[in-house]
């Protein structure tokens, strides 16, 4: 019988079918890293010099707007542009497609000194206005097959500005990522005739050892197979497939969640902790995808404290991705904090 806190073994991602290499028994060994203190991030509310604050000047000449609460924009560096010529082109072995897509940011308040966590339930919900409009109106372009809505936050995820705010990214082709998923939970949806994701957090609710924080609506856990140390992800508790379909009372859950799950990530290293955070849903490709169940993943960097970072490095790069401490153990620390 494998003994999940102390035997190597690999866990299987049901996902995206990737495994993930668990390395329990490595915890007892020493660390003479270095461990440094993080230092404290002390911002004004508004910055003169930050190209996302109410009222300045963006690069290339636009001004922002005295906003309130959220404001949305073109990113004036797109990495994908709507006008771009569409199509394949083949040259023996060397394959390349033209892709059309759109660049947004979306400032998630005024306030150059919070972060999501900081934010009062109230104004994170505005957010969730905001990123269920994008999804809808961005995913009913006719050449908008996929929205991936996301955020990075924190210097070290290679963020350019403390101010709060994320991405979206809107593209004709359904990345790769996304397409894994489909192809799971629709194998899933066929042969059962049920949801994938809402069989598994049954499962996960069940055992209880991998959950972090819930509520009426939603649970956020840390995946069983996850790969960064203190990996979560937010699981809505009934089948939607995408953030369009979240009613009122689930609108105001999500932000809810979102806040207890970020609080307990900034005090778990006393630190303003950074992240990816990204939302994996439906395609909008005209499908009906009755097989999507919506999910919001966090991959932060963090190993063991506000500066000692995990690097993807060595075999992780060349083989599969591996962890030392336990999913169940990062579960009991965001728990418990
Ligand atoms: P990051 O949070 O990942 O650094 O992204 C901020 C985005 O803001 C980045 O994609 C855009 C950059 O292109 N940006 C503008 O659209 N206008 C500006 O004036 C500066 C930055």
């Amino acid at each position: 019988m494998l003994d999940f806190s102390d035997d190597p073994h690999r866990r299987y991602n049901i996902l995206n079918g990737e495994w993930v290499l668990v390395s329990p028994h490595r915890n007892k060994r020493p660390w003479q890293g270095k461990v440094e203190s993080a230092t404290a991030d002390a911002r004004p509310s508004y910055d003169p010099a930050c190209y996302l604050c109410p009222g300045n000047m963006r690069a290339g000449g636009h001004r922002n707007p005295q906003y309130r609460d959220t404001f949305v924009f073109t990113n004036d560096f797109a990495a994908l542009k709507p006008d771009s010529s569409a199509g394949l082109s083949e040259n023996g072995l060397l394959k390349a497609r033209g892709e059309r897509g759109l660049c947004k940011v979306v400032c998630f308040s005024p306030d150059h000194a919070l972060t999501l966590p900081d934010m009062e339930v109230e104004a994170i919900e505005k957010v969730v206005d905001l990123w269920q409009h994008e999804y809808r109106e961005l995913g009913a372009l006719e050449f908008i097959n996929h929205v991936q809505i996301f955020e990075n936050k924190g210097a070290i995820m290679g963020c350019s500005n403390p101010h709060p705010h994320g991405q979206i990214w809107a593209q004709d082709s359904v990345p790769l990522e996304t397409v894994k998923k489909t192809e799971r939970q629709l194998k899933y949806w066929q042969a059962r005739g049920r949801s994938l994701l809402l069989d598994y957090l049954q499962q996960e609710l069940e055992a209880g050892e991998r959950l972090v924080c819930d509520n009426a609506h939603f649970v956020a856990l840390v995946p069983f197979w996850a790969v960064w140390p203190y990996e979560t992800m937010i699981i809505p508790r009934r089948h939607i497939g995408h953030i369009g379909m979240m009613g009122p009372e689930e609108k105001k859950a999500f932000a809810a969640v979102l806040k207890d799950l970020t609080q307990r990530y900034d005090r778990l290293f006393d630190t303003s902790f950074p992240y990816s955070a990204g939302m994996h849903q439906s395609p909008t490709d005209g499908q009906a995808h009755e097989e999507w169940h919506f999910h919001m993943a966090f991959y932060p960097p963090l190993l063991r404290s506000a500066t000692v970072k995990k690097f993807m490095v060595g075999y992780e790069m060349f083989a599969d991705p591996q962890r030392d401490i336990t999913a169940e153990t990062a579960a009991e620390q965001l728990r418990n904090v």
